[in-house]
C-alpha cells in the first residue's frame, strides 16, 4: 500500500457536482481507500485565458495498485465524467493528475510522477499543503519551501473540506 496523492481540476458542467462525484469514484478504485480531500479552490485558468475559471481540489488516496493500473484507474473516471480531449490545456469536464505515488518517482512514456506541473502550480500547492504540510516532494524538497516561492494569487477557497482546515 503506498499513499498517492490526486489533483483534481474541472471547468465545464457544474465542477462542483464533478468534484464531488470524482471524490466517491476514487474511494472505490480496486484496491484503494480516499484518505483525505482538501477543500475545493476556484483559481483562473492556465493556459488560454478563454475559458471559465477552474475548480480544483487535491485527494490523499491509499492505494495497492501499481502506478500504470492508478493511472488506468484515473483515465477510467475522467472517461466516465464524458471527459473529451481537446487543445491542451483547454477546458474540461474531470482532469485528474496523479501528483505523488508514494516517495517514488517515475519516467515513463505515459506516467511521469512527482507530476511535471506539481511544482509551480498554485493551484496543486496549496490544496496539497492543505492535506500534507509536511510532505518531502522526492527531488525537490519540502512542500513548504515550493509553497514560499508560490504566490497564491486568485486563488480562493470556495467550499471547505468536510475535515476542517484550510
Ligand atoms: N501523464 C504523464 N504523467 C502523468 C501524471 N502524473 N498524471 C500522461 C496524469 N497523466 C500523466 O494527459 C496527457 C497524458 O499525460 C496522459 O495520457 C498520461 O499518459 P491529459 O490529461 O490528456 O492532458 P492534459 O491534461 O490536457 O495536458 P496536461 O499538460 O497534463 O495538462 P494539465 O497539466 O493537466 O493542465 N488551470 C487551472 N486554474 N486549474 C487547472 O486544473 N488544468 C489544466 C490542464 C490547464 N489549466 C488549468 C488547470
Ligand atoms: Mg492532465
Amino acid at each position: 500500500m503506498v499513499t498517492a496523492y490526486i489533483g483534481l481540476g474541472s471547468n465545464l458542467a457544474d465542477p462542483r457536482a464533478q468534484l464531488r462525484r470524482a471524490f466517491t469514484a476514487l474511494g472505490q478504485l480496486p484496491h484503494s481507500r480516499l484518505l483525505t480531500r482538501s477543500s475545493l479552490y476556484r483559481s483562473a485558468p492556465m493556459g488560454p485565458p478563454d475559458q471559465p475559471h477552474y475548480l480544483n481540489a487535491v485527494a490523499a488516496l491509499e492505494s495497492g495498485l501499481a502506478p500504470l493500473d492508478l493511472l488506468a484507474g484515473l483515465q477510467a473516471i475522467e472517461a466516465a465524467h464524458q471527459r473529451v480531449r481537446g487543445e491542451r490545456w483547454g477546458p474540461r469536464t474531470l482532469d485528474l493528475d496523479l501528483l505523488l505515488y508514494g516517495d517514488q518517482t517515475i519516467d515513463q512514456a505515459t506516467l511521469t510522477v512527482p507530476h511535471p506541473g506539481l511544482y509551480e502550480r498554485n493551484f496543486v500547492l496549496y490544496p496539497l499543503a492543505e492535506i500534507a504540510p509536511g510532505l518531502e516532494i522526492p527531488g525537490h524538497g519540502a512542500l513548504g519551501e515550493l509553497l514560499a516561492r508560490c504566490e497564491r494569487g486568485s486563488l480562493v477557497v470556495v467550499e471547505k473540506s468536510p475535515s476542517g482546515a484550510a
